[in-house]
């Protein structure tokens, strides 16, 4: 697919725009500050960057719920400020990548407000339904769906006197894909950023698109069986299996015409459109995404490292994660790896920070895509919020003081932390929209790029070798020495590069004479912050002694 792509073996940074950087010291990040700080990720070596949504929105979960696809919301800036991201990170060979967020808009968007109204064209832009009755005859919903953010999918609306579907917030209407115009307006969507220049999209909640169709179900929505798993109430949406509001079939053609739609852009700009899927399901749905027989498809975001390991996997555990995701993949495919996102616990904080140098190393030594959310790089833990300061809807809506942290996605978002100044470097407002977390003292890019290893000093020394012709186009191999030590090997003929974790809290004597890709000299060319192995020694494969987790 798309040989000779630039993403071929690409570093993609996942920028949260509110909590990056902020220029006017509003509190909150913006276009101008990601401007300022391109040096930053030019230095890194990342080869684009992704951005959440930027576009107008009132933020009720913090730009996924969008009211206009073709304007910059007013706290991250202008379209001025977009052009001139755009022509910075371009002269910085930076490629921008934009969310794109179809399942849908924010009920602000003047599609839903005319959809209410019952305008010809917009009437069934959304999944517009009839309520029943209850017993008592009081209005009810129209079955049992339920929102990932708890509580019933279905909003009753006054003026239509129907209800519509909102699989998140109530202020995020589900478009209906089943309407070939909504379709339409959606491509439209993405020419008109592609006509700006932009490198490719990452594409939100997407097995979530098409609900089953109630023509085959006598003209209604049915009811969700329920999941019976244990500890699930009516308003929790684990309570529910969604088999009616997920990975329908239809999704994926919807998904090759977006592909399509971006091919007819790479002549223009000369360059491989990126396109990468978000969707939690299972790794047969997930495959599908990649194409099929007769179409090209898209990268579905590998999530196998962030649904499957924790601080206990072992070095096979692991091996056998990366191996899940590699003998699933269709021939000819690009793998990539997810070590984090603005949804999920950091890695400090999910796998402890001696983890964070080797789940690093893998996902940027490993086939494909890089995907690294900001602050990763530094080895950034969770922040504290409490209950008062929570603004994220899926904790706001546990009504809970006291269990709301479970899912909580405030932590993983607090701001970037810069340096040991006030506000972590990140704005000198007296209140940024989320706290800082209180280890920014000494968790930051100025400490970590002036101490002699650091997080950030080895993901940078790595994501050089990343570039190289052995980590983008060598044979892989991983080897599971004991149940600490894991070895990944890329190689070509005359280089081979080679990977060493030890996940134990002691040095292990480590053989590599097993693996006979690895030359019998080595040299380090990276070392993580727990190893004592200096830069340029020389190393003999049969006896290499790997401190404690040292990567
Ligand atoms: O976070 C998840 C799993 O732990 C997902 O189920 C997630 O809620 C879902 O895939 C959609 O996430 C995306 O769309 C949401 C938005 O709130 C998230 O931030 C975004 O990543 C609605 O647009």
């Amino acid at each position: 697919v798309n040989a000779g792509a630039w993403w071929e073996s690409a570093v993609v940074y996942q920028i949260y725009p509110r909590s990056f950087k902020d220029s006017n010291n509003d509190g909150v990040g913006d276009l101008n500050g990601i401007t300022l700080k391109l040096p930053y990720l030019k230095d890194l070596g990342v080869d684009a960057i992704w951005m959440s949504p930027i576009f107008k929105s009132p933020m009720q979960d913090f730009g996924y719920d969008i009211t206009d696809y073709r304007a910059i919301d007013e706290t991250f800036g202008t379209m001025q400020d977009f052009h001139e991201l755009m022509k910075h990170a371009k002269r910085l060979g930076i490629r921008i990548i934009l969310d794109y967020v179809p399942n849908h808009t924010s009920t602000s968007s003047e599609w839903f407000i005319k959809s209410i109204r019952n305008n010809d064209t917009y009437a069934d832009y959304y999944i517009w339904a009839n309520g029943t009755t209850d017993a008592n005859n009081n209005r009810i919903p129209p079955n049992n769906w339920i929102s990932k953010f708890r509580k019933s999918a279905w909003e009753y609306n006054e003026d239509r006197k129907q209800y519509y579907l909102h699989q998140f917030v109530i202020g995020q209407p589900d478009l209906n894909y089943r309407h070939p115009q909504v379709q339409e307006e959606m491509k439209d969507v993405l020419r008109f950023w592609l006509e700006k220049g932009v490198s490719g999209f990452r594409i939100d909640a997407v097995n979530m698109l098409f609900e089953v169709n109630p023509a085959d179900y006598g003209g209604k929505y049915p009811n969700e069986p329920l999941s019976n798993e244990p500890g699930y109430g009516p308003d929790d949406y684990e309570y529910l299996t969604h088999i009616y509001t997920k990975d329908q079939n239809e999704t994926y053609d919807v998904v090759y015409d977006w592909r399509t739609v971006l091919d007819q852009y790479e002549a223009k700009d000369n360059e491989s459109k990126l396109m990468m899927t978000e969707a939690y399901t299972d790794i047969e749905h997930m495959m599908r995404y990649y194409g099929n027989a007769t179409r090209n498809g898209s990268i579905p975001f590998n999530f196998v490292f962030l649904g499957e390991l924790n601080g206990t996997s072992t070095a096979a555990q692991i091996q056998s994660t990366i191996n899940k995701w590699m003998q699933a993949m269709p021939a000819g495919k690009l793998a990539n790896w997810v070590n984090g996102n603005h949804d999920h616990s950091r890695m400090a904080t999910r796998y402890g920070d001696n983890r964070v140098d080797a789940m690093n190393m893998l996902a940027l030594l490993l086939p494909g895509v890089t995907i690294t959310y900001q602050g990763e790089e530094l080895g950034m833990t969770d922040g504290e919020i409490s209950w008062e300061e929570t603004v994220d809807p899926q904790a706001c809506n546990t009504d809970d003081p006291l269990h709301y942290q479970a899912k909580s996605r405030d932590p993983c978002r607090t701001p970037f932390h810069w340096d040991n100044s006030t506000n972590a470097g990140f704005s000198t407002a007296n209140k940024t929209w989320l706290p800082v977390a209180s280890n920014y003292a000494t968790v930051n890019v100025a400490i970590e790029q002036a101490a002699n290893r650091s997080h950030y000093k080895f993901y940078k020394d790595v994501v050089a070798l990343k570039h190289t012709s052995a980590v983008s186009t060598g044979a892989l191999n991983t080897t599971v020495l004991s149940d600490n030590v894991l070895v990944i090997t890329r190689s070509l003929p005359n280089v081979t590069v080679v990977g060493v974790v030890n996940l134990a809290n002691s040095t292990q004597d480590v053989d590599l004479n097993p693996i006979s890709v690895v030359p019998k000299k080595l040299t380090v060319v990276a070392s993580g912050v727990s190893c004592t192995l200096e830069k340029a020694f020389e190393l003999e494969r049969g006896n290499l002694s790997m401190p404690a987790y040292c990567a």
